[in-house]
């Protein structure tokens, strides 16, 4: 899982190379029903990521609420879940959850929830298929024919979530494009080079017996992703580490 923060968009996210097929526009209010004490749901054109609306959802008194869909959605070959989520107040939830089913009584089904860190606007959520707890051993194989989104508030709150451009078969970047390779050049314009430092070169290309990029899975692409912003954190650190030194050399030589 992650989440995209208030103001994302698409160029955002560049190794998403294919942002997917759109499987739902929440264009039409009256195709949800809505469960859950005094939950209200609308048609909003005022917020909205695609078409000509969102849909608004309104929860109140910290009740479990619920919209759910009749659908007829075939995810058995493709990957990459997301759904473009706008939250007025996020200190109102506890999170935010997609359920999916092949049967229309939920006695199985896949659930996966978004908790933290949810951003107030616009959030970008993608989740894998994979990532989906399974009840009841449903199958991706199945036609699913219920689709749900479940907003779990806190004790006692009231709170208004926009849902918009749920879409199914997000594909990551060419490897080429993915790995460029970031290169700290530590060596001064005197043409003197500084001490102790290694040229941080970013190993990015696929190494042996690794999964090439193009093959990943988006959980795999995230935790890949993950794995390359801690190392550049690491040569921050170095970085800094090696001016920290320089500045003192300099004080001492005052
Ligand atoms: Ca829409």
């Amino acid at each position: 899982m992650f989440v995209q923060s208030a103001s994302a968009t698409l160029e955002d996210h560049p190794y998403i190379s294919d942002p997917g097929t759109l499987i739902e526009g929440f264009e039409n209010v009256s195709d949800w029903t809505v469960a859950g004490t005094g939950a209200t749901a609308e048609n909003d054109t005022s917020i909205f990521k695609e078409g000509s609306q969102s849909i608004k959802f309104d929860a109140v008194n910290g009740t479990y609420s619920t919209l759910t869909k009749t659908v007829s959605l075939n995810l058995s070959s493709g990957d990459g879940i997301s759904i473009w989520v706008y939250i007025v107040d996020k200190t109102k939830l506890n999170s935010i959850g997609l359920r999916i089913a092949s049967v229309t009584n939920w006695s199985k089904y896949f659930y996966y929830s978004w908790s933290v860190p949810l951003e107030n606007g616009w959030n970008y959520f993608i989740v894998s298929k994979s990532e989906f707890t399974n009840t009841n051993s449903e199958s991706w194989d199945n036609t699913m024919v219920r689709l749900r989104i479940i907003l779990s508030l806190k004790t006692g709150q009231d709170a208004t979530v926009y849902f918009d451009d749920l879409r199914f078969g997000i594909v990551g970047q060419p490897s080429e494009v993915v790995s460029d390779s970031i290169v700290l050049d530590t060596s001064s314009k005197e043409g003197t080079v500084l001490p102790e430092i290694e040229t941080g070169v970013l190993e990015t290309e696929t190494p042996s017996g690794e999964k090439p990029i193009t093959e990943m899975t988006i959980k795999e692409l995230k935790d890949k992703i993950a794995e390359i912003q801690q190392q550049i954190i690491e040569l921050l650190k170095q970085l800094i580490q090696l001016i920290q030194e320089q500045i003192v050399q300099l004080n001492s030589k005052k």
